[in-house]
């Protein structure tokens, strides 16, 4: 409807209307200021949400200036249209209105957003009014924005452009990868997998104004590429999609690190040495090297400055087909490190946009604390994920190993508890004597940090062997 002052305003306009009318002079004719009305919607299918333009033109086409002129725009039925009347400018009805002369034609182009519910097409009420206006027939313009109906289909084919040829070839189908399609706002997470011949597709989409389609789990190391979102109108505009995945960068992009020593004290100088190789037949640029120092309090605090161009800061490292680099940075063994009883660095090379970056890492021990460690192991008896009581694996060994050999022992109590005694802080794998092992590949893995360092008491789960 209608608000503020236009209300008021067109109200008025009515009754010079009806005097008009009782003069029995055609409108065209009479002497007075006029204006008119002229909108345009902006082509589409469109859809819940979304921004629509709308080109209105106000003319005078009487023979006097208009003042005090508004104008407005507002649904009348269907779907919901909000124009914003500040875009009206001068003639923004919370204004003094604007002056419009004889033979003189604005022009505005206008936005308005589409509601949140669907009620149809939108009927588009525009309206003008200046005092005086001999001829209110053309005063009013009423414009359909026309709204997206039905559903959707997104199929297609994923594969690997092994030839390079940009479409699919014989051979280059990619089976069994996850697919997943989210619809903001209008759908959960969908996952379906592509089959033997590389093909996907969901049927029966609500239409989305966003949408995603992504792609993970590929065989032969083959990476899901970041595809536009999608938008959803009902058109089929994506029903026989080409995705073509990408290489990872380790593919050409080779890294290896080291470090200076196997053993420090806190407070040493470490030395990293990182080397990069391209293997592939292009160059390489944009190269910089992400390390984690400083994640978890015990790396070498290596600065970012000292890896030059390849630096995080400036990811200017590049190089050329065939080139091998090497990289060198010191940093100190914090304090940490002495009460975790390691110290190290993890860096990943990348180029900031191919997926696959190489990953690194080395540590080194930090001996001298000792520390008991304490937790339990157990077996999900009725397969629900979680530890129960009774799930405790009772009076078993168990035995910290440091590359293979056994460091302490402990036996564990009816709960499945154990303490290890006076253990070198340091990384350990946890095992279970007898025909078990740890429920995920590095399940066993287990720190013996000194107090304050450490989290309490561990929890692993072990399965049959
Ligand atoms: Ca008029
Ligand atoms: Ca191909
Ligand atoms: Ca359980």
């Amino acid at each position: 409807m209608p608000i503020g002052r236009f209300t008021r305003s067109a109200s008025v306009l009515a009754a010079g209307l009806l005097l008009t009318g009782m003069a029995g002079a055609p409108a065209s004719a009479a002497s007075g200021p006029n204006l008119k009305v002229t909108a345009v919607a902006q082509q589409g299918h469109w859809l819940l949400g979304e921004y629509v333009g709308l080109d209105v033109t106000v003319s005078n086409i009487g023979d006097s200036v208009v003042s005090g002129a508004f104008g407005t725009a507002y649904s009348e039925s269907g779907t919901a249209f909000w124009v914003d009347q500040h875009q009206w400018g001068d003639l923004d009805d919370s204004g003094t209105g604007a002056t419009i002369a004889q033979g003189e034609t604005r022009t505005l182009h206008l936005t308005g957003q589409l509601g949140s519910t669907y009620y149809g097409d939108s009927v588009v009420h525009v309206e003008v009014y200046g005092a005086g206006d001999t001829d209110y027939s053309d005063n009013v313009q009423r414009v359909t924005v026309p709204l997206a109906t039905g559903t959707e289909r997104v199929a297609g084919v994923l594969y690997g452009d092994t030839n390079g040829d940009g479409k699919p070839s014989p051979g280059e189908a990619l089976a069994g990868a996850r697919v997943r399609f989210f619809g903001v706002g209008t759908t959960l997470e969908m996952y379906t997998t592509t089959d033997a011949t590389g093909h996907f597709a969901y049927d029966g989409l609500p239409l989305s104004r966003i949408a995603y389609l992504s792609f993970d789990r590929l065989p032969g190391g083959w990476i899901g590429p970041d595809l536009p979102d999608l938008r959803l109108d009902g058109r089929g505009a994506y029903t026989a999609l080409e995705v073509a995945a990408t290489r990872p960068l380790s593919d050409v992009l080779h890294e290896t690190l080291t470090l200076d020593k196997a053993s420090y004290a806190a407070g040493d100088t470490g030395k990293a040495t990182v080397t990069l190789t391209n293997s592939g037949t292009k160059p390489l640029t944009g190269l910089f090297l992400n390390c984690d120092a400083g994640g978890f309090g015990s790396e070498l605090t290596v600065t970012d400055d000292q890896w030059g161009a390849f630096g995080y800061q400036r990811k200017e490292g590049t190089l050329a087909a065939g080139q091998r680099i090497v990289l060198t940075a010191t940093g100190k063994v914090p304090d940490k490190a002495a009460y975790t009883g390691v110290t190290g660095l993890d860096c990943s090379a990348q180029d900031g946009h191919t997926g696959g970056a190489p990953y690194v890492s080395a540590t080194a021990k930090v001996p001298g604390k000792v520390a008991d460690s304490r937790g339990q192991v157990w077996l999900d008896k009725d397969g629900d994920n979680a530890p129960d009581a009774g799930e405790g694996m009772a009076y078993r060994n168990l035995v910290l190993l440091e590359n293979g050999a056994i460091r302490a022992y402990a036996r564990t109590d009816t709960g499945g508890y154990a303490t290890f005694k006076g253990v070198p802080v340091g990384n350990y794998e946890l095992r279970v004597l007898g025909p078990w092992k740890a429920a995920v590949p590095d399940g066993g893995a287990l720190n013996v940090s000194a107090p304050p360092y450490g989290g309490g008491e561990w929890l692993v789960q072990f399965v049959a062997n």
